[in-house]
Order: structure tokens, then sequence, then C-alpha cells
């Protein structure tokens, strides 16, 4: 996109497609829109109050009656001069009052998905984790992710991140200045100050940070978890009791499911795709055969694989060797699977508890016995903590920048660490790691930071 296109106003309906009571239509523009106002609803509006009025066509007929809103700039969503427009929902008033406007704002188009929003960035209204969280909130599935994304677009994980950042900024600037007065004793400069102390409270705190934003990462990503193993152990069972639902069919004839069926379910509010999937064995029919290398491929895919067991067939021989085969097939995919194995014995209500190998899970689909167990484990599995003060959403990318951060910082505390620390590789990894951080919010250039830090107090030449 050009300069000038960024720059145009922008309007687009700002509710979802289809019919509803309301329907907004919203308009962001660098420019002032009074001229807009005058000629839709021939009135002068007092900025950030409601009024009641007609929307007017050019023929000066009215299009609709409805509520407009005047956020003068700076005091908007996008920081620009915006409008919006609440008329009634239905498509076609919506699109002709969305033309009226355009028609009515020279230069004007169509808003970009996100487009708003991206100008509350750029204009310093949002960083982009609030920016994201945006529309983490709009997505969330369960009502934890709905609240973490509340609580993220109101800058908690910001605010961690900003804060990091100070405490980086004054080690990096200790370290700098050293670097600038190379007359000084180095290594006794460094020890004065403690930089290795400093740094090393630093990462402990940056690595609580990250704990937390996994598992915010977690309650917005969701988790895939596979049914897998024998036919006949109860896949589908357990699927319909952790569903809630007779979503898959149930009967004691083996080779019962063929597709790989999935299902939306939470956990303590953490969203987990659930999938059913073919009892794995070797077969002649066509269709089974398709089905079971669909299991094979969903395995692959699976962040927690469920090993479903058959406690009434354990000592059964022809059970034993298919299941021999199956865990050397696991095995075989570079031990990467068989650590999101979770091995689970079900039919507990048909067979003696003592059946199952000591400390394993045990439960019943059929009458939910261990059933609550079973999704504790599973949770714990893929690393949720309930985590007791205010939990914020956040992405992967979110993750990896600050498990990179952690990273240079590691790296620069060894390097700390050593009898004559080189203090330019030190300082090098101060440096990567303020970037990593810095692109979470987006907004912490590091290097301006540091020179505007260096401006103030004056230190070099
Ligand atoms: N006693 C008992 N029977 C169960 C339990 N869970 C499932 N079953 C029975 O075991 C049989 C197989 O159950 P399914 O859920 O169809 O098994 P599956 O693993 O999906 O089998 P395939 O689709 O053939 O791979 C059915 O007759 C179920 O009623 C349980 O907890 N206790
Ligand atoms: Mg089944």
């Amino acid at each position: 996109m050009s300069l000038a296109q960024r720059s145009s106003p922008i309007a687009a309906i700002a509710t979802a497609p289809g019919r509803g009571a309301v329907g907004i239509v919203r308009v962001s523009s660098p420019q002032p829109l009074e001229a807009l106002i005058e000629s839709l609803t021939g009135a002068a509006l007092k900025p950030r109050h409601a009024h009641y009025g007609p929307f007017l066509a050019a023929d000066g007929s009215p299009i609709d009656h409805g509520l407009a809103l005047h956020f003068p700039a700076p005091h908007s969503y996008t920081g620009e001069h915006v409008l919006e427009l609440q008329a009634h929902g239905g498509p076609v008033v919506l699109q002709l009052l969305l033309a009226r406007c355009l028609d009515l704002l020279p230069g004007a188009r169509p808003a970009e998905p996100g487009e708003f929003t991206q100008r509350a960035f750029l204009n310093g209204k949002l960083d982009l984790a609030q920016a994201e969280a945006v529309a983490d909130l709009i997505d969330a599935s369960t009502e934890s992710a709905a609240r973490s994304a509340a609580r993220a677009l109101d800058g908690a994980l910001s605010r961690e991140v900003t804060q990091l950042g100070d405490a980086l900024v004054q080690l990096r600037l200790f370290v700098e200045a050293t670097l600038d007065f190379p007359e000084e004793e180095d290594v006794e400069f460094v020890q004065q100050a403690d930089v290795q102390g400093q740094l090393a409270a630093l990462l402990q705190r940056l690595e609580q940070v990250l704990q937390r934003t996994r598992q915010g990462a977690l309650l917005r990503e969701g988790l895939k978890v596979v049914l897998a193993g024998q036919p006949n152990v109860g896949k589908s069972a357990l699927l319909n009791a952790l569903a809630g639902a007779e979503l898959a069919i149930v009967t004691p004839i083996a080779g019962t499911t063929r597709d790989t069926l999935g299902s939306h379910i939470q956990i303590d509010g953490v969203p987990l795709h659930i999938s059913d999937t073919a009892g794995l064995r070797d077969t002649e029919d066509l269709v089974e055969k398709i089905g079971v290398q669909r299991s094979w491929a969903a395995i692959a895919e699976a962040d927690v694989v469920l090993f479903l067991h058959d406690l009434t067939r354990l000592d059964d021989p022809d059970y034993q060797r298919e299941d021999a085969a199956i865990r050397a097939r696991l095995a075989a995919h570079d031990g990467q699977l068989e650590r999101h194995l979770l091995h689970a014995y079900n039919k507990a209500d048909a067979a003696a508890p003592e059946l199952a190998p000591a400390g394993a899970l045990a439960f019943s689909a059929q009458t939910g016995a261990g059933l609550q167990a079973l999704r504790q484990t599973l949770l714990q599995r893929v690393g949720w903590q309930a985590v007791p003060e205010g939990l914020f959403i956040a992405r992967e990318r979110h993750v990896r920048a600050l498990a990179a951060t952690a990273a240079h910082l590691r790296e620069a505390l060894a390097q700390v660490s050593l009898p004559a620390p080189p203090l330019d590789l030190v300082a090098e990894e101060l440096r990567l790691a303020h970037e990593q951080l810095g692109s979470i919010t987006g907004r912490m250039s590091a290097d301006e930071l540091l020179g505007e830090i260096f401006g103030r107090f004056c230190i070099g030449k």
C-alpha cells in the first residue's frame, strides 16, 4: 500500500454481515469530517455525543434514521477523525450509507480488514500486542480466552514487556558506557555494578513472563488432541463423553469408525480440538485401510495423542501383539511422537482395577469414572497451569520472541561470568535481546530508546 493510500479516508460496515437490529458504518479520516457530517445529517454534531436524526441521500431524502457519533482527532479509536453511524441493520441500508460516506469524502476508499486497528497502532493508540488482542478478543472461543484477551488489550502483556525492556536498557546503558571509556578497569567496573547479578535477576523475571505467555498462547491457539488406539477400545465412546454429545457411532464391532471426526471442547476454559480416529490395525477392508491412514496422519499432527487401551483385553495375546506393533510404529517417528503420548486405560467399570499398570490413568467412558482425572492430566500434559493472577492472551509469536530474548540474555550472562568478560560481545547480546523484546509491542525501537537515554545523560563525546 502506498503512503497516499495509507493516509486516505476509509469507511466500512463495522457490524457482522447479515441482518441485525442495528448496523454500524464507521469512517476514519486524517482530515476533519465536518463537511461530511453537515451533508449527511444536516446538523453539526457535538463531539462524542449521540445525535439522533436522518442520514440523507444526495437528493436530500433520508436513507435511514439513526444515531451519529463524532470523535474528532485525536480522541478516537484510530487517533484520526472518526464518525460512527448506527442505522438499522439491513445489508442494503448499510451499503447505501457506506456508499454515501465514500461519495462525500474526497479520496475515500473502503477499509481493508483490520485497517482501523492498524491506524490505531500507527497513531500510537495501541501497541502491537494490544492490536493483536483486539482480534483475539473477537475470536475468543471460551470465556477464559475472552477475559484474557481483554486483559492483554488493556496492556497486561505490554506492561510486563515494557518493564523488562526498561531493566534491559539500564544494563545496556551501563555496559555500553563502560565500552566507551576503555581506560577504565572494565572488569572491576562490571563487578562493582554486579552486572552479573542484575542479568541473572532479569533473566529470572523474563522466565516468569515467558511461562505466563505460554499459558496465554495455549488459551489462544487451543490444542489438538487425538484419540488413538486399537479398534473397540472406546475412542468414540470417550469422544462422546468429553463432548457431552452423541457425536460418534459406538458399537461393539471393531472398525466402527473410519473417518476422523473432530469436536471443539473446553477443559477449565482451555479450548481443545479433540479428534476420534479409526482404530489402528492391519486390515484388508479398503475403507477401513484409508481410515487407518488418516489416523496416522492425525497422530502426526497432534499436540497430544491420547493412546487408549482396553483394560478387559490386556491379557489377550492378539491384543498384545497389535499393541506392540502400534508402539513400535509410534517409536519409529523419531521419538517425536512418544513425547506427546498420554496412555489411558478404558473400561475400568468392567475390569479389576489392579489390571492397569501402576500409576496409569484408568477410566470408564461409559460410567464417567476417572474422567475428571483424565481431563486434568490432559491439561498438565499440554503445559497448562492455572495462573492465579490475571492471565493475558498471547500468541506463538510472543512466546518465540521472549524465548529468543532469554537465549540472548543467557549468552550475555555466560560472557559476563568469564574471568575477562568480552564486553563488546556482552553488549551485542544485550542489543539482540532488546530487539527481540521490542518486536512484541512493536513500539520500543531499541536503539532509538538507547539513543534517547544516552542523549539525556550526556555520556560519551
Ligand atoms: N464396559 C465398558 N464398555 C465400553 C466402555 N467404553 C466403550 N465401551 C464399549 O466398547 C465398544 C467399542 O466402543 P467404541 O467407542 O465404538 O470403540 P472405538 O475405539 O471407537 O472403536 P473403533 O471405532 O472400532 O476403532 C462398544 O461396545 C462400547 O459400548 C467403557 O467404559 N466400559
Ligand atoms: Mg470408534
